[in-house]
């Protein structure tokens, strides 16, 4: 009998096991038949961008953590698929740094191209997963919001894409029940036009406090302040952004810090990141991580230690996101296909602690790029996803990071060139702060603009 795969979510990591099949399909390979559930009316995951929080119009808690004028944090040359450039899905180069409108376009273009909507169920939440031993094999029990209906289906495996940036971790901190104010989680923001002429103060100091804080800034904020329990992020901010230790408590408006400061703040946005939530997974199945550059008890950073059937894709925390997908999928492909066996259970223990011994060694974030992209290379030799350059990717990355240390608001006007097609990104239009308007045509219509002056300026 044809063996079955479940793919549980619709994001990019679920697009990309769709993909790998699809690819291995049209290669002649003989495929399983792939149900895919995913829980929103449409593909994207994160990129598929609401203006909803709490519930969805299913009662579902709500996916997005994306905000309205959310732009891409690093060069799109870092995230590229090997087989399908920017250059073929918009027929000519664009900025380093497009908008989420424009990313989504090209995410969907590669779906569109391969017509993987055929495998996706939507409106569709898993709600549960369980094993049978005697037959080694999966049952998975959907809600079908379509037709109010719950159902369950057999499968021989079944791959968790269901993402790790959605469901909050919101610390308690005194005061806030009597905070005068708005609290809220990143996962609720949305419309930085929300927080003008606001003091705001930010708690954590990673991606999301740095791009929240910013957005806030950019859409005339009064102040951002960010404060942190491990340090300062160090950028050079403009005058009205500050850092400052961990908030000790609210006093009415007053925000109390570690170091005896203390201001008033009209918002809290709590930038504390995320919880690995999976609910429809018993816990013999369930993976248990924080969002970290390794996580345990994953061989390859894929394949579950309690069951070795249940597969997991895009569980680490991220610089390299799309390709990265693109290879864990490859390789999970490969190895339901057979083409690849999995070694003796001691190996895959083993090579697991091999890689959490390597990430404990990490100090820099230019360690953690070299250590994701020597995990991608380690999956890449072993299938045949496309070559893209994942180790110039990565110095792409390193220049990253220098330019944000440079210019915190300036330095998505920088462009990079590709690794998969040389072509280096156009100018923007405009400084980042002054692009306002972020939506895709505007977007496409300003950056032509800008390129041809760029061209007529240098003949
Ligand atoms: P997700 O995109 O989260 O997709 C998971 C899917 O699973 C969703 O469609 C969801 O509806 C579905 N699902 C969840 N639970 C269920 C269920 N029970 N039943 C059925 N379906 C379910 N990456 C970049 O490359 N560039 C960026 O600029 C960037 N910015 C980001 C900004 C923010 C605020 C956040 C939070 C992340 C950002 N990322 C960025 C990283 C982002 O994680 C990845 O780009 C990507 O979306 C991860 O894909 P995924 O498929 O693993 O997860
Ligand atoms: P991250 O990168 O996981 O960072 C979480 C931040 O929250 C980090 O600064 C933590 O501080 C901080 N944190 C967590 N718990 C607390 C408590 N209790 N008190 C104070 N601070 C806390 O999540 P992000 O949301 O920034 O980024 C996730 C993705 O979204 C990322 O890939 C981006 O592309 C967008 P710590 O450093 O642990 O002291």
């Amino acid at each position: 009998m044809k063996q079955r795969v479940a793919i549980l979510g619709a994001g990019p990591s679920g697009l990309a096991q769709l993909r790998a099949f699809e690819t291995a399909r049209r290669q002649g390979y003989e495929t399983p038949e792939l149900v895919c559930y995913e829980k929103q009316s449409d593909l994207g995951g994160l990129w598929n961008y609401t203006w909803r929080t709490g519930q969805d119009e299913n009662g579902e808690p709500v996916h997005g953590s994306m905000y309205r004028y959310l732009w891409s944090n690093a060069p799109k040359e870092c995230l590229e698929f090997a087989d399908y450039s920017f250059e073929e899905h918009f027929g000519r180069a664009i900025p380093s740094y497009p908008p989420r409108a424009v990313l989504r376009d090209y995410i969907m273009g590669r779906v569109d191209n391969f017509n993987l909507r055929q495998y996706i169920r939507f409106n569709t939440a898993v709600r549960w997963v369980s094993y049978d031993e005697t037959d080694e094999t999966f049952t998975v029990t959907v809600m079908d919001h379509n037709d109010d209906e719950m159902y369950s289906e057999v499968f021989d495996y079944v791959v968790v894409a269901t993402g790790h940036f959605s469901t909050p971790n919101t610390p308690y901190f005194e005061g806030f029940n009597t905070f005068p104010g708005r609290v809220l989680h990143a996962h609720e923001f949305r419309d930085a036009c929300e927080f003008t002429g606001k003091r705001v103060l930010m708690i954590g100091s990673s991606y999301s406090a740095e791009d929240i804080g910013s957005q806030c800034y950019k859409y005339g904020a009064t102040s951002v302040t960010f404060s942190s329990r491990s340090g300062p992020m160090g950028f050079d901010w403009p005058e009205s952004m500050r850092e400052v230790p961990l908030l000790q408590r609210m006093d009415g408006n007053t925000a109390h810090f570690a170091d005896g400061t203390s201001e008033d703040v009209d918002a809290v946005v709590l930038c504390t990141g995320y919880l690995h939530h999976f609910p429809f997974l018993s816990s013999s199945l369930r993976l248990r991580t924080h969002n970290r550059m390794y996580v345990p008890s994953l061989y390859k950073g894929i394949f579950f230690e309690g069951n070795r059937k249940v597969i997991y894709l895009g569980m680490q925390d991220q610089y390299f996101t799309f390709n990265y997908f693109d290879v864990q999928a490859w390789y999970a492909r490969d190895v339901m296909l057979g083409r690849i066996t999995l070694p003796d259970e001691g190996t895959m223990v083993d090579d697991q602690k091999k890689w959490l011994v390597g990430e404990e060694a990490l100090e820099t974030e230019e360690d953690e790029i070299d250590f994701q992209a020597a995990y991608i290379r380690e999956l890449m030799q072993e299938t045949d996803y496309p070559e893209f350059g994942v180790e110039q990717q990565a110095e792409l990355f390193k220049q990253w990071e220098m330019a944000k240390q440079e210019d915190i608001m300036g330095y998505r006007n920088r462009n990079y060139p590709s690794t998969v097609t040389g072509v280096v990104g156009t100018p923007l239009p405009d400084h980042w702060l002054e692009l306002r308007d972020d939506s895709l045509e505007t977007f496409m219509t300003n950056t032509l603009l800008a390129s041809e002056a760029a061209a007529g300026g240098a003949q």
